[in-house]
C-alpha cells in the first residue's frame, strides 16, 4: 500500500502568482506520509511557508535530503557544527565569534545562480526572530517572463549570460565577494555561461535567470556590445523587480519557509537590522541542475 497522500496537506496561496502557506503538516512527524503532497505544492507555489514547526537540527537536514544533494555554503566558516549541509544565519556574536553568516544576501539573488550548477531548493527555519524587521522579500521570476511582450520575450529566448562570482558592478562594496574568498573557494567558482530565460526542468515553464545582486556577478550578454548589454539587464531587472510579481514574507519563530530558485528571486534585508535585534536561522540548500 503506498504511504503518500494519507495526511491531507492545505495549502492556501498568499502571494498573487506564488508563495502559499502550508498548514495540517508537522514537518518532524509527517515526512514520509505528506512528501508527495509537499513535493507537488512546492512545485505548484514556488514557495511554501509551514509554521509552528519545532524541528531538531537532525529534523531540519532529513527534509533537506528529500530535495536533492545538500550543498554546504560556498563560505564553509558558519557550517553547523554537527551538520555542515546546514547553514547558520545569525547576527549573534558569542565569545567575540559571530555566530552565523550576519547579512547571507540583502540585494535580489537566486541562491549559487553563479556556479555551473546552481541551486534547486533553499529552506530556512527560524530560531529567533526580531521584534521588527529582517523579512525576506522575493520576486516570481515566471511570471514576470510571461508578463513581457512577445517582442520581448522572442528578444531573450536564446540569450546567454556569463556569471563570475567575484565579478562585482561595484569594487569598494563591503561585500564584493572578491574580498571574502579564500584562494579554494576562489577556484571553486569559475566563470559559467547560464541562459538569461531557463525552463524549469520540472514543470516546463519559462522564467528569467538573471540578477542584480551583488553576489550574482553578472557581466554581460553574450554577443552584445558592453552598453547594450548593460542597458537590456537593467530593463530585465526593472520589470523582474516590480511590485506585482513580489511578496514579502515576514517572519516568526518556528516558520519554515522554502523556495525554488530555479524560477524565483529573493532579497534579505538583514543590512538593516538593528544590532540589538537577533535573527536566528538555519539553512539548507540542495544542488539542481544546469540550466537550460
Ligand atoms: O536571511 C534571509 O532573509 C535570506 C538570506 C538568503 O539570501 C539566503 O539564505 O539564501
Ligand atoms: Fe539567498
Amino acid at each position: 500500500m503506498s504511504e503518500t497522500a494519507t495526511v491531507p496537506l492545505t495549502a492556501t496561496r498568499i502571494g498573487g502568482s506564488f508563495v502559499a502557506d502550508v498548514t495540517d503538516i508537522d514537518v518532524a512527524r509527517n515526512l514520509d506520509t505528506a512528501w508527495d503532497a509537499i513535493h507537488a505544492a512546492y512545485l505548484e507555489h514556488k514557495i511554501l511557508a509551514f509554521h509552528g514547526q519545532q524541528l531538531t537540527a537532525k529534523q531540519f537536514h532529513d527534509f533537506g535530503e528529500r530535495f536533492g544533494v545538500i550543498e554546504p555554503h560556498t563560505v564553509a566558516m558558519y557550517h553547523h557544527e554537527e551538520f555542515p549541509g546546514i547553514t547558520v544565519l545569525s547576527n549573534r556574536v558569542e565569545m567575540g565569534r559571530p555566530k552565523g553568516i550576519r547579512d547571507a544576501g540583502s540585494h535580489w539573488h537566486s541562491d549559487y545562480s553563479y556556479k555551473e550548477i546552481p541551486a534547486n531548493v533553499t529552506m530556512l527555519y527560524a530560531l529567533e526572530i526580531p521584534n521588527g524587521g529582517g523579512d525576506t522579500m522575493f520576486t516570481d521570476l515566471a511570471a514576470a517572463y510571461k508578463a513581457f511582450p512577445e517582442a520581448m520575450k522572442r528578444r531573450l529566448d536564446g540569450l546567454k549570460a556569463l556569471h563570475h562570482y567575484r565579478h562585482t558592478k561595484d569594487r569598494d562594496h563591503p561585500e564584493g565577494r572578491w574580498r571574502l574568498l579564500s584562494e579554494v573557494e576562489q577556484e571553486a567558482t569559475p566563470e559559467v555561461v547560464h541562459p538569461v530565460v531557463r525552463t524549469h526542468p520540472e514543470t516546463g515553464e519559462k522564467s528569467i535567470f538573471a540578477f542584480p545582486g551583488i553576489t550574482s556577478g553578472i557581466q554581460h550578454i553574450l554577443g552584445m556590445n558592453l552598453a547594450e548589454s548593460k542597458e537590456l539587464l537593467a530593463e530585465i531587472y526593472a520589470h523582474c523587480t516590480d511590485r506585482r510579481f513580489r511578496f514579502t514574507h515576514k517572519w516568526q519563530v518556528g516558520d519554515l519557509l522554502l523556495w525554488d530558485n530555479r524560477c524565483t528571486m529573493h532579497h534579505a534585508t538583514t543590512d538593516i537590522l538593528p544590532a540589538d535585534q537577533f535573527r536566528t536561522i538555519y539553512r539548507i540548500n540542495t544542488r539542481g541542475t544546469r540550466p537550460v
